[in-house]
């Protein structure tokens, strides 16, 4: 049956079918998270997020809020439906009988908390102390989905304890310096450790019957194993990605645009034992574009590679950062349309165009592309 505005209904098997239905994050009261294990070994050392914490300045909260709100009019006016997050207080303090941090996050961004696979939205483990209770921020939406869809599954993975021994104290000291971080990463070597099952939502990718999961910094081998065991009729995929010292999310790595169609960032190339399930089914990996810019806005976690952190609308028309142009220019050579939006000075809330949304509905079934 065809999608309809009037009811609601969740359903997304990948990431490119046309999309109906989204969430889009919020700027509201985002905060600086005070030092922890696995937010500090993200943040490069030579960062201007060093030794910085607490609300954000308002006039960024406005801005980012500006540019979030007119992108979600923007999917309105193409008929899609748009729901936004309604955020807590982010300066309370996430206390546990196991840790405590002096303040949150944000609810930016919803692709990090909220996995989408078919009829169901999982609440992920998170790894960060400060993005604990981020799912808070959903639970009205996930609330009224479950109220108005008779099909819909509200799940959440089991909150993880976060104490120290889910970290790797190497990760701590000072100055580890990037050459040191690419050695880990090659060994698969990250700062979470594998005491309990770790994800973040923004480490897996949905393609139908597969998902395929980024091993790093966000999401431990024990997470991984969780999501095969929860998803039992799925073929999950671990990937890595050597070439990025800081591995958190794939989503500014490894983009799927359409059937047979990814973009893989040049520096952090899919190993070659990685690739078979793709070659071997006629899939292309193309080399993404570069990024027009040589550095992040200021206080942004994320790198210069959210450029390539898009949001496919169907297979033919993807939205594009407005300043992204040798992205742009990329999608365009390959087909297909592209819709520039504003989002640069936003980033720094959480990332980019993929990172703000989480979907609700797509059209199309769970398809097998690797058979
Ligand atoms: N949340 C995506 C960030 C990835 C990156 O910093 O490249």
């Amino acid at each position: 049956m065809a999608w309809s505005a009037d009811k609601t209904e969740v359903k997304s098997w990948n990431e490119w079918d046309t999309l109906r239905h989204v969430i889009v994050g919020r700027a509201d009261d985002c905060h600086i998270p005070p030092e922890e294990p696995a937010l500090d070994a993200k943040v490069p050392e030579d960062s201007d997020m060093r030794g910085q914490w607490g609300r954000r300045p308002q006039e960024t909260i406005d801005r980012a809020n500006e540019l979030l709100n007119n992108f979600a009019t923007m999917l309105e006016k193409r008929g899609l439906r748009v729901d936004r997050p309604h955020s807590i207080d982010h300066s309370l303090p996430a206390t546990t009988p196991d840790f405590h941090t002096d303040s949150q996050f944000g609810c930016m961004p919803p692709r990090d908390v909220l996995l989408t696979v078919g009829r169901e939205m999982l609440e992920a483990t998170m790894s960060y102390r400060c993005r604990w209770f981020e799912y808070l921020n959903y639970r009205p939406l996930m609330q009224q989905y479950f109220n108005e869809d008779p099909l819909f599954r509200h799940e959440s993975a089991p909150k993880p304890r976060l104490t120290d021994a889910d970290y790797h104290p190497d990760y701590l000291s000072e100055k580890i310096g990037v050459e040191k971080r690419l050695q880990w990463a090659a060994e698969k070597f990250f700062v979470t450790t594998e005491e309990e099952p770790l994800f973040d939502a923004a480490d897996v990718l949905r393609f139908g019957r597969d998902l395929v999961v980024q091993h790093g910094f966000t999401t431990n081998l024990k997470g991984i194993e969780w999501l095969r065991r929860h998803f039992p009729d799925h073929r999950v995929h671990t990937v890595n990605f050597p070439g990025d010292p800081y591995p958190i999310h794939i989503d500014a790595t490894f983009t799927p645009l359409r059937p047979g169609l990814i973009l893989n960032n040049p520096q952090r190339r899919l190993p070659e034992d990685q690739r078979k399930m793709f070659e071997t089914n006629d899939w292309e990996i193309v080399d993404a574009a570069q990024p027009a810019h040589n550095a992040p806005p200021p206080l942004c976690y994320s790198s210069t590679w959210l450029s390539m952190n898009v949001l496919v609308l169907d297979p033919k028309t993807v939205c594009v950062e407005a300043s992204e142009v040798y992205q742009m220019e990329q999608m365009d050579k390959l087909g297909m349309n592209v819709i520039p939006v504003d989002l640069r000075d936003a980033y720094a809330f959480g990332g980019g165009l993929h990172c703000c949304t989480a979907d609700v509905y797509r059209d199309g079934d769970c398809e097998d592309y690797f058979p």
